[in-house]
C-alpha cells in the first residue's frame, strides 16, 4: 500500500520512508539506458552497467527481490543525427544498434531482469500518459518562446542540433541541451556562438510553442530531500553537481521540442512537436518495469510506488542533473511515484590518457573486445571495476589490463585455487579429507575467512565496488598465505594427518570464494563450482557460518586454468589499435587544406556549377585512376573524365547526384575529350566522396550559387 507517496509527501515523511529502507521488501535497480547510436563501450561499463550488475548480483545472492532494469533510450537527437550521418532511417539506426547493444551485453554478463527499448508502444503509451496527467494537473507552463531556427534547414536547433561555446565552463563544443565537459544541463538559448549542426549556419530566432516543467517550483522540496535527506548517503560528487545546480537557482525548462523524431505530444495544439528525450527516457525504467512484471507475473506498482521498495539509478556523471533533479521532479509533480533511494554515479573513464570518443573512434567497443578476448568478460570487470572512476576520472591502460589478469587474476587468485585443486587431486583423488586436529593457525584462519561476508557486503552496501573487489582478492591471499606459510607439499612426507587439515581448511576457502566472487566475476563463479563439483551454489551467509561449506568426503573436479596468461602481443594488438585511430584522426585534421587568396565576387560568378546525373560510367582502358562518364547536366549529355577510378567502381557512380563545373575549357586525356569536371573531397580515411546536393526534387541543370 502507498504509506507517503502523494503529491503532499513531506520531509518527515522521508525520515520514515530512510528508516524503512533499512531493511527494503524489494529493489529496483535501473541503469541508464544506452542510446541506440553506437555500441556500447568501456567507459560505459565502467561507469554504469558493471556496478550495477554487481550490485543487483550481490542483492540476489542475498535473496533480496530485485528487477535490474535497463532498455534502450531511441529517441532524441543523438539517432536523428546518426541517421542522417549513415544516409538511413532513424528506425534502421534504432534497430541496428539495439540488437548490437543488448547481445553485448548478454556476452559480457550483465544480468538484466529486462532489457526493453523506447521505441516499444508500451514506452509511449507509459510516456504520454505520464505527460497527459502533468498536463491535466496543470503542472506545465504553456509558453512560446522564441527558439534558436535553422532557417536552411528549417529545422528548430535543440540538443545536438546546435553547439556553441558553454555559458559555465567555455567548452566551445557544448550541446544545445548538455555540455558534457562540466555536466552543466543547458537550454540552447543560453550557448554563446551557436552553431547548427545540421547546415553550420547560425541560427536565427523563431517563435514556438512548448511546455515547460516549472523546475524552480521544486527547488525547495529538492533541497530539503537531496542536501538535507541524503547529505550523508549521497556520493559527494553527486552532491556537488546537484548542489551547484540548485546554487544557482532552478528554471523552467521545456519538456517538448520540435522533431520529426520521438513520442507525439499527447495534447491539443502540438502538431509536429515531440516529448524531449531526457523526459521520455527516465519514463523508460517504468515502461521496461511494467514490461517485465507482466511477463513475470508481478504488480509493476509494488517496484515503483511503495515505499518499502528502495530505488537505485546507476548512472554517468554526465547524466546526474536528469536523475536527481528534474526526474524526480516529474515523480513529485506526478505524485504517486517513489523517490530514488540513491543515484551512485560514476564519473569518466578515460582511455590510455585521452578522453573516450566515439566520433574520434578512441573506445574500446566492447562487441571487438568480446571478439578479440572470448572467454575474458570477467578480466575486464575485474580491471574496470579495479579502476573504476567512483570517485574521479580513471584511466583504462592496456598494460594494466594486462598487469591486472596476470598480476592479481592469474598470479592470485587462479594460483591458490589451482594449487588447491591439485594437491585435492594428488593426495586424496579429489575427495575432500576428514580434518583431524585443529591447530591455532587454522581456527585462526577460518574465523578470518567467516568475517569477510559481512566486510564485502559493507562495501557493496556503499557502493565502494572498488574497495568490496579488493576485500574478494583478500580471501584469495588469504589462502595463499595460509599455503605458503603451512607448506602441505613439505608436510604430507612427515605428518600425513596434518596435511589433511590443512587442504580441508584450503578447500574452504577455495569454496568460499566461489560465491564471494560471483558478483564481480560471475564467469568465474561458474567454472570454480564446476570444479569444486558444487551443484547448487552455496550461499553467500553460509561463509559466515561455523557449518563446513564443503564437507569432507565430497569429490571435487579436475583443475582448469582459471585465467592464462596474456601476452604482450595480445596488448600491442590492442595499443596498435588505437595508434591506427589517432593516425586516421590526425590524417584527418592534416587535410584541412589553408584557405586559398580571396577572390571577388565576380570571379565566383564566372564558374557555371550545375547538379548533374551520372548516367553511364565506364573504366579507362590503361588507366587505373580514371573513369569516363556519361554525365546528364541539364543542358546537355556530355562526357566527363575523372580520376576517381581507384575509390568508385563505374556500377557504384551510375545514377549518383553531382555537382558539376560545366563551363571548365574541355581538356582531352588519353584521347578523350572531358568537358567539364565533377566536384569531390576526400573523408577521414583519406577516400574520395562526392559532393551531392540534398533534398529530393532538385532537377539536373539546377545552378549552384
Ligand atoms: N541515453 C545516456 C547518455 O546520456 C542516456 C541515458 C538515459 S537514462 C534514462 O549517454
Ligand atoms: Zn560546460
Amino acid at each position: 500500500m502507498l504509506i507517503f507517496a502523494n503529491r503532499e509527501r513531506n520531509l518527515s515523511d522521508f525520515k520514515k520512508i530512510e528508516t524503512m529502507l533499512e531493511n527494503p521488501k524489494r529493489y529496483t535497480i535501473t541503469a541508464a539506458l544506452p542510446y541506440t547510436n553506437g555500441p556500447i563501450h568501456i567507459g560505459h561499463l565502467a561507469g554504469v552497467y558493471v556496478p550495477a550488475d554487481i550490485y543487483s548480483r550481490y542483492l540476489r545472492l542475498q535473496g533480496r527481490d530485485v528487477a535490474f532494469i535497463c532498455g534502450s533510450d531511441e529517441h532524441g537527437v543523438a539517432i536523428s543525427m546518426k541517421a542522417k550521418k549513415e544516409g538511413v532511417s532513424p528506425q534502421e539506426i534504432i534497430d541496428k544498434y539495439d540488437a548490437i547493444i543488448r547481445q553485448s551485453f548478454q556476452d559480457f554478463g550483465i544480468s538484466f531482469d529486462n532489457y526493453s527499448r523506447t521505441s516499444a508502444k508500451i514506452h509511449h503509451d507509459t510516456a504520454q500518459e505520464f505527460f497527459k496527467k502533468l498536463y491535466d494537473q496543470g503542472d506545465f507552463i504553456e509558453e512560446v518562446t522564441e527558439q534558436l531556427y535553422d532557417a536552411k534547414a528549417e529545422q528548430f536547433l535543440a540538443d545536438r542540433f546546435v553547439t556553441g561555446t558553454c555559458p559555465k565552463c567555455g567548452n566551445e563544443e557544448a550541446y544545445g541541451d548538455q555540455c558534457e565537459k562540466c555536466g552543466s544541463t543547458l537550454n540552447a538559448t543560453d550557448l554563446i556562438n551557436p552553431k547548427s549542426t545540421i547546415t553550420g549556419d547560425i541560427p536565427v530566432m523563431k517563435e514556438t510553442k512548448h511546455w515547460f516543467l516549472p523546475l524552480d517550483r521544486y527547488q525547495d522540496f529538492l533541497t530539503k530531500w537531496i542536501l538535507e535527506g541524503h547529505a550523508k548517503d549521497w556520493k559527494t560528487n553527486v552532491l556537488g553537481q546537484v548542489k551547484s545546480w540548485l546554487d544557482d537557482g532552478l528554471k523552467p525548462r521545456a519538456v517538448t521540442r520540435d522533431l520529426d523524431w520521438g513520442i507525439d505530444v499527447p495534447v491539443d495544439g502540438a502538431e509536429g512537436k515531440k516529448l524531449y528525450v531526457w523526459f521520455d527516457a527516465p519514463i523508460g525504467y517504468i515502461s521496461s518495469t511494467k514490461e517485465w512484471a507482466a511477463r513475470e507475473g508481478k504488480n509493476w506498482e509494488d517496484y515503483w510506488k511503495k515505499d518499502d521498495t528502495k530505488l537505485v539509478h546507476f548512472i554517468g556523471k554526465d547524466n546526474i542533473v536528469f536523475h536527481c533533479i528534474i526526474f524526480p521532479a516529474m515523480l513529485k509533480a506526478e505524485g504517486t511515484f517513489i523517490m530514488p533511494d540513491n543515484v551512485p554515479a560514476n564519473e569518466f573513464l578515460n582511455l590510455e590518457g585521452n578522453k573516450l570518443s566515439t566520433s574520434k573512434n578512441w573506445a574500446v567497443w566492447l562487441p571487438e573486445y568480446l571478439k578479440d578476448f572470448p572467454e575474458k568478460q570477467d578480466v575486464l570487470r575485474y580491471a574496470l571495476t579495479a579502476n573504476a572512476p567512483e570517485t574521479k576520472d580513471n584511466d583504462f591502460t592496456w598494460k594494466d589490463f594486462q598487469a591486472r589478469n596476470n598480476n592479481e587474476l592469474a598470479a592470485v587468485y587462479g594460483n591458490f585455487i589451482n594449487r588447491v585443486i591439485v594437491l585435492t587431486n594428488k593426495y586424496y583423488d579429489g575427495i575432500v579429507p576428514e580434518p583431524q586436529e585443529f591447530h591455532e593457525i587454522d581456527e585462526q584462519t577460518l574465523a578470518e575467512l567467516r568475517a569477510y561476508p559481512a566486510v564485502i557486503s559493507s562495501s557493496i552496501e556503499r557502493y565502494r565496488f572498488r574497495e568490496a573487489l579488493g576485500e574478494v582478492m583478500n580471501v584469495a591471499r588469504l589462502g595463499n598465505k595460509y599455503l605458503a606459510d603451512e607448506e602441505p607439499w613439505k608436510m604430507v612426507k612427515t605428518d600425513p594427518e596434518r596435511v589433511k587439515t590443512q587442504m580441508y581448511v584450503a578447500l574452504q576457502i577455495a569454496t568460499a570464494l566461489s560465491v564471494l566472487c560471483e558478483p564481480f566475476l560471475p564467469f568465474t563463479a561458474t567454472k570454480l563450482r564446476k570444479i569444486l563439483n558444487l551443484e547448487t551454489p552455496i550461499s553467500w551467509n553460509s561463509v559466515s557460518e561455523e557449518d563446513a561449506l564443503l564437507k569432507s568426503g565430497h569429490q571435487i573436479g579436475q583443475a582448469e586454468i582459471l585465467f592464462a596468461q596474456i601476452e604482450d602481443s595480445e596488448i600491442e594488438k590492442q595499443v596498435q589499435k588505437l595508434e591506427d585511430s589517432k593516425a586516421a584522426n590526425i590524417a584527418a585534421a592534416k587535410t584541412i587544406e589553408p584557405e586559398k587568396d580571396a577572390i571577388t565576387f565576380e570571379d565566383f560568378s564566372k564558374m557555371d556549377l550545375r547538379v548533374g546525373t551520372i548516367l553511364e560510367a565506364t573504366k579507362m582502358p590503361k588507366a587505373n585512376k580514371l573513369l569516363v562518364m556519361k554525365i546528364d547536366t541539364g543542358i546537355d549529355v556530355r562526357t566527363i573524365v575523372s580520376g576517381i577510378a581507384e575509390s568508385f567502381t563505374p556500377e557504384e557512380v551510375v545514377g549518383k547526384r553531382v555537382t558539376v563545373l560545366v563551363n571548365l575549357a574541355p581538356r582531352t586525356l588519353r584521347g578523350v575529350e572531358s568537358q567539364g569536371m565533377v566536384l569531390m573531397t576526400t573523408d577521414a580515411a583519406g577516400n574520395l566522396a562526392f559532393v551531392n546536393p540534398e533534398g529530393e526534387n532538385i532537377s539536373n541543370g539546377a545552378t549552384i550559387n
